[in-house]
């Protein structure tokens, strides 16, 4: 058998790629600056909203002589989107939008988006480019276990498969077991899935007696939530696959705004030629801070009809890094996490990514854990508490050190304080699809 590593090196080298992918960084520029100028004016003239805003901060599309003049114009945020609910942001005539998606919104509405057939088209080029660049190849078969439905996880990589000539097997997120065996008797050589779904496959084989690393899949390409470094190492061994990573939001397209060379390996590449980031301070957004410096990604796009988007802020903490596999688009290094999915623990400030990357460290335990913030009675102090399964090779007396261990470097590393509860193999709830790590049991206020 062919190592993946080797398979990988072949399948980087025979693979065609888009024109806009090899150009320079300079021809990038001069595209960019006029799919943006274009962007703002098509945006200002169809869309009431930025008419307002535009209008409200004193600034016109022709102000936007070069692209840091983009800096000028407003953000535009995810309560724009609630309160144009549900088609107020389109710039098209209903008739001319060919799909609506929207997010769950598990506060307050849903936020809806819609799509004309040209961006449904761009969108499945971008997800193939990016589906090709982590090492999938036409004439693959690939197994698509991101949910289908209004999330745009499963339909966005089911067209970005199928554009790039490969057969789709769409099983969507959920029933495990059905999952494991299409795995072994239609053979894909790609799965598509939150990293933490995988990690459920993963599982779910080895409950049943199956090892996860003698299946036919060679890649996978994870996104939709948050993973570390850590999680790729666990997954690539336990699975014997190259995992790459894929990033996208619904509200700028769905998957596949940036994906992740398998032959780097170092972050995904944000397909420049349709969005253009920024990165700004959280804190003080009027400051957009330069290449490398860590804060809020903000994307404008640059070729959207149906919902053309100016300067949104994702809430994604992250940086841009220069390319490397594709030299001309710019990198964004792992996100740490969302400004909105912090934890402020007695004035720290905690993710679960940073939980993930350090008990991934320690052999006795496993990737399943989960974060309760309580604050006990009669107390002012937020208590956290990490339950973690431990390893299904490890006693529970093996156990008692490791937690130890988590707590002293939870404390060395993050700041914090918490408790360590190590627990049974199997008892924590599964991921189907984007999993949730912290459960606030605080009394609300
Ligand atoms: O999760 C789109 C998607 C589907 C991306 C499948 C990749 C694969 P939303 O449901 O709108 O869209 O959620 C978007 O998920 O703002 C990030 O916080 C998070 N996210 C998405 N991809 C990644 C990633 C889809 N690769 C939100 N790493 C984003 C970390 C990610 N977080």
């Amino acid at each position: 058998m062919t190592t993946p590593t080797a398979e990988s090196a072949l399948a980087a080298s025979d693979a065609v790629l888009d024109r806009e992918e090899t150009i320079s960084r300079d021809e990038l520029e001069a595209l960019q600056l006029s799919r943006l100028q274009h962007t703002v004016a098509y945006a200002y003239d169809r869309v009431p909203l930025y008419k307002r805003k535009f209008d409200e901060a004193g600034v016109h599309p022709t102000d936007l002589r070069e692209l840091s003049d983009l800096g000028k114009f407003p953000f535009t945020t995810k309560e724009d989107l609630r309160l144009e609910y549900p088609f107020g942001m389109f710039a098209v005539p209903q008739h001319e939008v060919a799909r609506i998606h929207a997010s769950s919104g598990t506060t307050g509405r849903a936020t809806v988006v819609g799509y004309t057939k040209k961006d449904l088209a761009d969108w499945a080029k971008l997800v193939a480019r990016s589906l090709r660049a982590s090492g999938v190849r036409p004439g693959m078969k690939v197994h698509n276990a991101y949910g289908y439905g209004l999330f745009t996880g499963g339909m966005g990589a089911h067209a970005g498969a199928e554009a790039l000539g490969c057969t789709v097997i769409p099983i969507s997120g959920g029933q495990t077991e059905r999952q494991i065996t299409l795995i072994q008797d239609f053979k894909p050589d790609a799965i598509l899935a939150t990293p933490t779904y995988l990690l459920t496959i993963a599982d779910a084989m080895m409950k049943q007696g199956i090892d996860p690393a003698s299946t036919s899949l060679k890649y996978a390409v994870l996104g939709a939530e948050p993973w570390t470094e850590e999680m790729r190492h666990e997954l690539e061994v336990t699975m014997n696959i190259k995992a790459c990573d894929i990033y996208g939001l619904s509200e700028v397209m769905g998957p596949g705004v940036a994906g992740e060379a398998v032959e780097t390996q170092d972050g995904s590449h944000i397909w420049e030629d349709h969005f253009r980031p920024e990165i700004i301070d959280a804190f003080d957004p009027s400051v957009v801070l330069g290449d490398g410096e860590p804060g809020e990604l903000v994307f404008t796009s640059l070729t959207k009809e149906a919902l053309p988007i100016i300067r949104y802020r994702t809430k994604d903490l992250t940086r841009l890094l220069p390319g490397t596999a594709r030299p001309a688009h710019r990198r964004m290094g792992r996100i740490t996490g969302r400004s909105d999915d912090m934890i402020i623990l007695r004035g720290v400030n905690l993710f679960p990514s940073q939980i993930e990357e350090i008990a991934l460290r320690i052999p006795e335990l496993s990737p399943h854990f989960q974060l309760e913030l309580t604050r006990p009675e009669g107390q002012r102090m937020d208590q956290l508490t990490v339950k973690i399964e431990r390893r299904e090779s490890v006693t529970v007396e093996g156990s008692t050190t490791a937690a130890k261990v988590l707590q002293q470097q939870i404390k060395i590393h993050v700041g914090s304080s918490c408790t360590v509860d190590v627990v049974e193999p199997g008892s924590l709830e599964r991921s189907n699809g984007k999993l949730r790590r912290i459960y606030d049991l605080r009394p609300k206020a």
